[in-house]
């Protein structure tokens, strides 16, 4: 039986780009019955119908590795955070939020900096050595110098990828530059997709050349944002995780307690100050989250017992 994912689905139709081709397919009516709607991302099992008109039936959902509802989209495995140099001035905040996002989510994280032709004082590296020191892979792009390119193609291969972050900061610039060089060698697959473009668009994968796919979401540019609890934090900022066993206290938040191992290393300056703030940030947010619940649920259990 072939095999496939579903590049996109419009009006009950999914469109499942096999080995060869794409096939315009329908759910058949058990996925109804289990509950389950096929995903752009799904990959799928699917039966030829008209092999001439390129039809099919889909006939099971192989597991998700992941879902997400914004963008509507399961198996993303990679996200690109998007920051620009200069204009708009990175929103660190965001970007440290995504990528605990993502760590929650087990998706890989890149960062990518764009238009780094417009910081020609190099004000960048500081924050560009910080992430490469947390552990993350930061690539720097822009317009004109094409360098990055290269390591961001090669960075996509083989995964289904999803860019988000500021507003303005080239996520579309960059997904085209993308997608450039694969036009030219699926122009069949363009041709084809092409009867949707004058609906809505929904969300689309876009094939690489090299294998993989990066999710295109027209006018979209916020990420969900996990719901994280408080004190798992810190283990999704992943260079603190050999310095919470200097802590003196188990439990350590790593904010207002004293011999904490990770305020000594930022003190050392093995974690940036600025990806300390940013926690401390954070984790005052999930806090004041966590006891608003709790106090909820404490006032309903209260009037319960009157
Ligand atoms: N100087 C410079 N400008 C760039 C670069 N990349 C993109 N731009 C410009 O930045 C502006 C915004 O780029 P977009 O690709 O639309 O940004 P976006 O992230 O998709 O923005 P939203 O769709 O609003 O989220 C455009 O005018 C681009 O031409 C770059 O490397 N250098
Ligand atoms: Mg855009
Ligand atoms: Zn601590």
């Amino acid at each position: 039986m072939p095999s496939g994912i579903i590049i996109k689905g419009i009006g009950g139709f999914y469109y499942v780009s096999s080995e060869d081709d794409i096939y315009e397919c329908k759910a058949r009516g058990i996925f109804r019955k289990d509950d389950v709607t096929p995903l752009t991302g799904d990959r799928v099992t699917f039966s030829v119908t008209d092999p001439l008109l390129k039809k099919g039936n889909i006939d099971g959902i192989m597991e998700r590795t992941t879902v997400l509802t914004r963008p509507a989209a399961a198996n993303i495995d990679m996200l690109v955070v998007v920051i620009a140099a200069r204009s708009p001035d990175p929103d660190l905040l965001l970007l440290d939020k995504l990528l605990v996002t993502a760590g929650k989510k087990g998706i890989e994280a890149v960062i990518c900096i764009n238009k780094i032709d417009l910081d020609m004082d190099n004000s960048r590296a500081e924050l560009h050595s910080s992430y490469v020191k947390a552990g993350y892979t930061v690539i720097e792009t822009s317009l004109d110098e094409c360098s990055g390119f290269e390591r961001l193609r090669e960075t996509l291969k083989g995964h289904v990828s999803v860019f988000a972050g500021q507003s303005g900061v080239g996520k579309s610039t960059l997904l085209n530059r993308m997608a450039d060089s694969v036009i030219m060698q699926t122009g069949s697959i363009s041709e084809k997709i092409d009867r949707g473009r004058h609906t809505t668009r929904h969300t689309e994968l876009i094939k690489l050349a090299d294998g993989g796919y990066i999710v295109d979401t027209p006018g979209f540019s916020s990420f969900e944002l996990a719901q994280i609890p408080h004190d798992e934090l810190q283990h999704l900022f992943p260079e603190f995780t050999p310095h919470i066993y200097q802590c003196r206290f188990t439990g350590c938040s790593h904010v207002n307690e004293p011999d904490c191992g990770v305020k000594e290393a930022v003190g050392l300056g093995s974690i940036s100050r600025g990806r300390y703030q940013r926690y401390t940030e954070l984790y005052a947010i999930l806090k004041l989250q966590y006891d608003m619940k709790y106090k909820k649920t404490n006032r309903k259990g209260t009037k319960g017992n009157d």
